[in-house]
């Protein structure tokens, strides 16, 4: 269960069925420790297991999304204690299982593990001046997080190549260019209030269909063609076993809007 209040998170409910999570670890940057990674599992889980939501929006501050692991806490490491411990694992093995969308509002810094975080995410909305960068090859270590695969499959090899050999940062205008930003905003509040609006809007649709969607979006991510295909007919012959594709093809006839069951 949650705990009542977390340390490095704030937690609100903007709209009807939006969680918002705004990373809070201003000193640091929102520079990722393991105790702020551990919250926002946490917080992600509960979000995911809670019936009155149906996304979630995660953002940090105008400054920094989140300015990357926490250095101080990683200088020390040895090989063995990373490896034993499968360091940072955890991390990023908890947020590809949350099955509701998860918009990241990016502002400010987003670099090493914070660029990786935005990249779990679902869909990056950031500001023009948002500043993304895989800055890991400048501390002597590499992207450990899917830096190295989920930008290249976002923006090709040979770009990734160049930000992740050379750490140089990209811009939240490039990050749009690029595709790798969904939309981009002039100002930090626009963007989170973007953000907000996009996750209402998905919340007031059917939730098993949205679930269904975002896991077969994700398909295409890690299987050839073929099984991506076979995949999304199989979910979509599955989604006719559902109460809202009846209630939804029924409302569009009647010209009403549908009441979602989300079963
Ligand atoms: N770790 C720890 N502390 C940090 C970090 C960080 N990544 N980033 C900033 N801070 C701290 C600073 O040490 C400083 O603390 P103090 O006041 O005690 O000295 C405070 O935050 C403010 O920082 P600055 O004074 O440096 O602020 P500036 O505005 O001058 O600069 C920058 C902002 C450009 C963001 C700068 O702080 C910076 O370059 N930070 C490091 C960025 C970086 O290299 N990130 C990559 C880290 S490696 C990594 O992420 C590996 C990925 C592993 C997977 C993670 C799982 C998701």
């Amino acid at each position: 269960a949650a705990p009542a209040t977390y340390e490095n998170l704030r937690l609100s409910a903007p709209k009807p069925g939006v969680g918002l999570i705004t990373l809070h670890r201003p000193r640091a940057l929102n520079a990722l420790s393991s105790a702020l990674f551990s919250e926002l599992n946490t917080a992600l889980k509960d979000y995911d297991s809670d019936s009155t939501i149906g996304a979630i929006v995660l953002t940090g501050s105008e400054k920094a999304f989140a300015a990357g692991a926490d250095i101080k806490e990683m200088k020390d490491l040895s090989f063995s204690q990373a490896y034993n411990t499968d360091f940072i694992a955890s991390w990023s093995s908890t947020i590809p299982h949350i099955r509701k969308p998860i918009i990241a509002a990016v502002n400010g810094v987003a670099l090493g593990g914070g660029c990786e975080l935005a990249l779990m995410a679902d869909i990056i909305y950031c500001s023009s001046n948002a500043t993304f960068g895989q800055p890991e090859i400048k501390l002597g270590i590499i992207p450990g997080a899917g830096g190295s695969q989920r930008l290249t499959r976002a923006v090709g090899k040979s770009k990734a190549m160049e930000l992740i050999l050379t750490g140089r940062n990209f811009s939240g205008t490039e990050a749009g260019e690029w595709g790798v930003a969904a939309r981009v905003f002039d100002s930090a509040e626009e963007c989170v209030n973007g953000a907000v609006d996009t996750a209402g809007k998905i919340a007031g649709l059917s939730r098993v269909a949205v679930k269904a969607a975002k896991e077969v979006v994700n398909k295409s991510q890690d299987a050839p063609l073929r099984e991506g295909l076979e995949f999304e007919r199989k979910v979509f012959h599955g989604l006719f076993g559902s109460q809202d594709q009846k209630i939804g093809m029924s409302a569009f006839i009647d010209k009403k809007k549908p009441e979602w069951s989300h079963e």
